[in-house]
């Protein structure tokens, strides 16, 4: 996905914050000038191409709060995506997983109305934000019965007006869910956890779920993560996106299971998917602070175009297959390494502190209240229930990935437990895994000439903290953190 989010986005020019904006000014080409040549220690920057790639996920965000994430920091930063949470009707109650089990394919949740999620996408495009949604399709409730959060009655297998009994699958297992992960069909037809599973293989499932992956497209989305693609055939998420007008990101989610007979290789022909693999090694890589293995991982065999890299999500965050923002600065190293590395398309996350793990966000009414951010903390020691709004720390970072685009790393410099390495002639990042030493190497570098701040910290360049001088420059790197320059974050003198 990363080069058809750049190939979307190609054309958009950015000029760093500090650039100059008056194009004829001393220094043009065409009016060359002794005058500045002695005075500015490098050449005016060239406008750079931004090629937006970062997306995040941000969980149990109300569609209010996204709409204005994306105008206040997702857009200015060249965020490419937003994932969402569900947005059709699901069952009442206080946990984050009510979420998870649809009741009917109205657009109408504890997240917002319709109408609320249509402005949001709006705004999320105005600010050059594409919108993925989380498309819960496999299943719908587990409960007996009840109301959905919308009004519409329902009981396990009974949806009036959607689904009856016959649109369930029947399963061969004592509890009627899945028992064993070794077992292709106990896997796609049985219960996940209880959860009334849809036959997803039936003309008339196909044309219900069409119909609201439809409806969701009218209102604008981009593109679908597919919840549980695992539990359903890919020849039937294969035909279902097949259905589907345009040409929408698809990102199946399929847990990585080894000796499993089900992968998420099998998904590619219905798109992109989800790398849990390469969270679970670079959370591997981390603590033993061997940073230079990350340019190394990837997932199987899934190409880069077709791999969503991420380092936690709320699932993983829950069973602590990852690292999470409880893992403090080797969760920061390991976000830093999923933006360094030109595998994949980077998801950074976006949540809150809980110890609860069904513990959901505040609702007022049956409705989840407009997010807060906290003040970003270095020691994890948030209150259950503050919203953990650490993307917004990657912010600089961003910019520097829709900068350095697609180019290979160059230059690489290993020492101990840390890295460098150039990308292309565009971008530079040194990464130290060392969780008590400072590094101060002198890197040989691709990039021009000039004075540049470090994306890691800065999103704007007022004055330059490193000097590019004849390929040479010397950086400073605390334990745990990273460096990273780029030709978008220049300063002018
Ligand atoms: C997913 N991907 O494949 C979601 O990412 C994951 O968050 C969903 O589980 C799951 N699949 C179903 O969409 C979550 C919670 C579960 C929760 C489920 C349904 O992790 O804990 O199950 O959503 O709400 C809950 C209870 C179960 C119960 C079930 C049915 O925890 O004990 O059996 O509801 O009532
Ligand atoms: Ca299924």
């Amino acid at each position: 996905m990363r080069r058809v989010l750049g190939l979307l986005l190609t054309g958009i020019l950015a000029l760093s914050a500090c650039a100059p904006s008056a194009p004829g000014a001393p220094g043009t080409p065409g009016t060359p000038s002794a005058t500045v040549a002695e005075t500015t220690t490098a050449a005016a920057p060239e406008p750079v191409q931004m090629t937006r790639q970062v997306g995040v996920q941000l969980f149990q965000w109300n569609w209010n709060s996204i709409a204005r994430e994306c105008t206040d920091v997702l857009g200015p930063n060249q965020f490419a995506f937003v994932l969402l949470s569900p947005a059709q009707e699901h069952i009442q109650g206080e946990q984050w997983w009510t979420s998870y089990q649809p009741v009917s394919y109205r657009i109408e949740s504890k997240l917002g109305t319709r109408a609320e999620f249509q402005a949001m996408v709006e705004a999320c495009h105005a600010a050059g934000v594409k919108v993925i949604a989380d498309a819960v399709i496999n299943h719908m409730a587990g409960i007996d019965g009840g109301t959905g959060v919308a009004g519409t009655a329902f009981t396990h297998k009974d949806y009036p007006g959607l689904y009856t009994e016959a649109d369930f699958n029947t399963c061969a297992t004592p509890s009627g869910n899945i028992e064993n992960y070794m077992d292709q069909q106990q896997i796609q037809e049985c219960q996940l956890s209880g959860l009334a599973d849809l036959r997803t293989g039936e003309p008339y499932v196909r044309e219900q779920i069409v119909g609201y992956l439809t409806d969701l497209l009218s209102l604008g989305v981009d593109g679908f993560r597919i919840d549980a693609a695992k539990h359903m055939p890919a020849a039937d998420v294969e035909a279902i996106v097949g259905a589907l007008d345009g040409d929408p990101i698809i990102i199946s989610e399929v847990i990585r299971g080894s000796g499993e007979p089900i992968q998420p290789e099998d998904y590619l022909g219905a798109g992109d998917v989800f790398a849990f693999q390469f969270a679970k090694d670079i959370a591997g890589i981390v603590p033993g602070g061997a940073v230079r293995r990350a340019l190394d991982v990837r997932d199987g065999s899934v190409p880069s175009e077709q791999a969503f890299t991420f380092i936690t999500n709320h699932d993983t965050e829950r069973n602590r297959q990852t690292l999470t923002y409880k893992d403090k600065d080797k969760y920061h190293l390991a976000n830093l390494l999923m933006l360094a590395v030109p595998y994949g398309t980077p998801t950074l996350y976006g949540g809150y502190a809980f110890t609860d793990r069904d513990a959901g966000v505040p609702q007022v009414d049956g409705v989840v209240s407009d997010v807060e951010c906290a003040e970003p903390r270095t020691d994890a020691k948030y209150e259950p229930g503050q919203w953990v709004c650490d993307h917004r720390t990657y912010a600089g970072l961003a910019q520097w990935v829709a900068a350095v685009g697609d180019a290979e790393p160059a230059n690489v410099w290993q020492e101990g437990y840390a890295v460098a390495f150039d990308r292309g002639d565009l971008g530079l990042l040194a990464i130290n895994g060392n969780s008590t030493k400072s590094i101060e190497p002198v890197l040989t570098t691709n990039l021009p000439d000039g004075l540049y701040c470090d994306a890691v910290v800065a999103t704007e360049c007022p004055e330059g903290q490193f000097e590019v001088k004849d390929g040479k420059v010397k950086v400073t790197v605390e334990p745990m953190t990273a460096a990273a320059l780029s030709v978008n974050l220049r300063a002018t003198r």
